[in-house]
């Protein structure tokens, strides 16, 4: 059993989709980014900067998504992993990594748009260069696709940038077929779904959509 730390539409969102990709149990934590639980020391024990995600795996603790999908997908769903060695191991390690890339073009974006609440403190010029930037990374992932994923086969790699893919939407509208088609094929996943239905109350993104004001 897996015990996740989770806040609704954060990245730990990711390692909620891959434990049903790969069928482990999961018992997931809600935690709130507004009631100061993410700084207790209980949980600063768990994941030390107070960031999601965090897991109780195997008798140990892990934090970082990204570390996260590649020990479960090792250890436990070695479908969703490429060993060294294997063939796709480096597009493998590059994708699963640029999804952290992308990831930061979220968090500026979300710093800009939601986080600074007084007008003074946004830039607009942020807002549109950091969501061209967004597209950018969005599009070189989704041209690497080969049938389900960056690797070939569906693997962790696509769970990590796929979250990218679906919260990007709050910000960019999808026009070119490989985001549209892409973003199509992972949200019909079943394990996307049931991780969905798990996600909780929406606690960052409350629109469905943040528009750059014009300067
Ligand atoms: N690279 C880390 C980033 C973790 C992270 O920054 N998580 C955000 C939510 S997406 C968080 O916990 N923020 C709370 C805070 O900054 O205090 C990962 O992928 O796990």
């Amino acid at each position: 059993m897996i015990t996740l730390h989770h806040v609704a539409q954060s990245r730990s969102f990711r390692v909620l989709w891959f434990c049903h990709e790969a069928g482990l149990p999961c018992q997931v934590i809600h935690h709130s980014f507004f009631d100061k639980s993410l700084r207790s020391p209980d949980f600063l024990a768990l994941s030390p900067a107070g960031r999601v995600p965090a897991v109780q795996v195997d008798g140990q603790v892990m934090f970082e998504s990204g570390a996260i999908l590649d020990y479960l997908a090792e250890t436990h769903a070695p479908q969703f992993h490429r060993a060294p060695g294997t063939a796709d191991r480096i597009a493998y390690l590059e994708w699963l990594h640029f999804a952290e890339t992308i990831a930061v073009s979220l968090a500026i974006l979300t710093k800009h748009h939601i986080v600074l609440r007084e007008d003074h403190m946004r830039s607009p010029t942020v807002m549109r260069l950091e969501a061209k930037r967004l597209e950018k990374s969005l599009l070189a992932a989704a041209r690497a696709r080969r049938g389900q994923g960056v690797c070939g086969a569906f693997s962790a790699a696509d769970v990590a940038l796929g979250y990218g893919l679906v919260i990007g939407q709050k910000f960019l509208r999808y026009t070119d077929p490989a985001l549209t088609e892409w973003l199509a094929a992972l949200t019909a996943r079943p394990a996307f779904q049931a991780a969905l239905a798990q996600d909780g109350v929406p606690q960052i993104y409350t629109r469905d959509f943040y528009e750059a004001p014009d300067d």
